[in-house]
């Protein structure tokens, strides 16, 4: 299946005309998520694919669902990676909690695509870029996992966790008929702080900080999902829900750990077994 449509044509370009460095409705869709983005890490713009680009952009990843990776592995901490036996059992660091959602990775979804030519549109970048307040936003480098979709069939979800890079942006592209909702904890930790007693509280079941967003197919999602707890519930539903997850980095090269995406993604590549010993990373958190 080969890429019919152009980037202006997977959006609603009329409404949000983001290579338009000039249009005065650019300059206030940026306003708005700024101000999303400032008050709680997250920011939603309804309706930002169009209904043919939404269409195509389905067609695609439902070509591929039977190629998505499930990991053999069950339960996952926050920070997706290995306990501490040296910690208590109690720990964040030592509790578990099942994940079953599968993922369509980036190699399968090539340059021919609607969803890479929209990944890899510059416009969309500088866009992305001026809303966060940032200078320049780069492509992350990860050959896995930079640009998937997250399949959560009937019975699968994807408990609280943390982000690998620190931003990231998502489209619905198909939502479960019932549960599968993204839940959400903003700025729960930060780059120099774990903040350890916050997150057991919220594994503890303390739901005071937690937020819900009600995503329709179309709509795109801008998320920190380093520094937010982040989870999304169980599919109740009867249908299959469908996300595509595009993610960029601050600093150039940036790639994911070799376990990490091994883990989650089921394979890695030359550039992962290279960059293990010298790996650019933006802080010092846990994965
Ligand atoms: O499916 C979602 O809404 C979020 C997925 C997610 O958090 C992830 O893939 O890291
Ligand atoms: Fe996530």
């Amino acid at each position: 299946m080969t890429s019919t449509l152009n980037c202006r044509e997977i959006i609603n370009h009329d409404t949000f005309p983001i290579d338009e460095p000039e249009n005065s409705k650019r300059a206030q869709i940026i306003d708005r998520v700024r101000a999303q983005l400032d008050k709680d890490g997250c920011a939603v713009i309804r309706n930002f694919i169009s209904d043919e680009g939404l269409q195509a952009l389905l067609v695609e990843a439902t070509a591929r669902k039977d190629q998505a990776y499930y990991s053999p592995k069950k339960n996952y901490n926050v920070y997706l990676g290995d306990g501490d036996t040296d910690l208590p059992d109690d720990h964040p660091r030592n509790i578990f909690l099942p994940r079953s959602n599968g993922f369509i990775t980036a190699d399968l979804l090539g340059e021919d695509t609607n969803a890479y030519q929209l990944y890899y549109w510059k416009p969309l970048r500088d866009f992305l870029a001026e809303c966060l307040g940032k200078k320049e936003l780069f492509i992350y480098q990860d050959p896995i996992s930079n640009m998937i979709v997250n399949l959560g069939k009937p019975g699968q979800q994807f408990n609280w966790h943390y982000d690998t890079n620190e931003f990231t942006i998502t489209m619905l592209l198909k939502a479960a008929n019932s549960g599968g909702l993204f839940e959400y904890v903003p700025g729960l930790r930060s780059p120099d702080d774990e903040c350890y007693v916050e997150v057991k509280k919220v594994l503890d079941g303390d739901r005071s900080r937690v937020k819900q967003l009600d995503l329709n197919a179309g709509d795109l999602q801008f998320f920190l999902g380093r520094f937010s707890l982040h989870q999304v519930t169980e599919n109740t539903g009867s249908d299959d829900r469908l996300l595509l997850i595009m993610s960029f980095t601050e600093k150039p090269n940036m790639i994911g750990s070799l376990l990490r995406v091994k883990d989650l993604y089921g394979k890695v590549t030359e550039a992962h077994l290279q960059n293990e010993s010298n790996r650019v990373r933006a802080d010092d958190l846990l994965d």
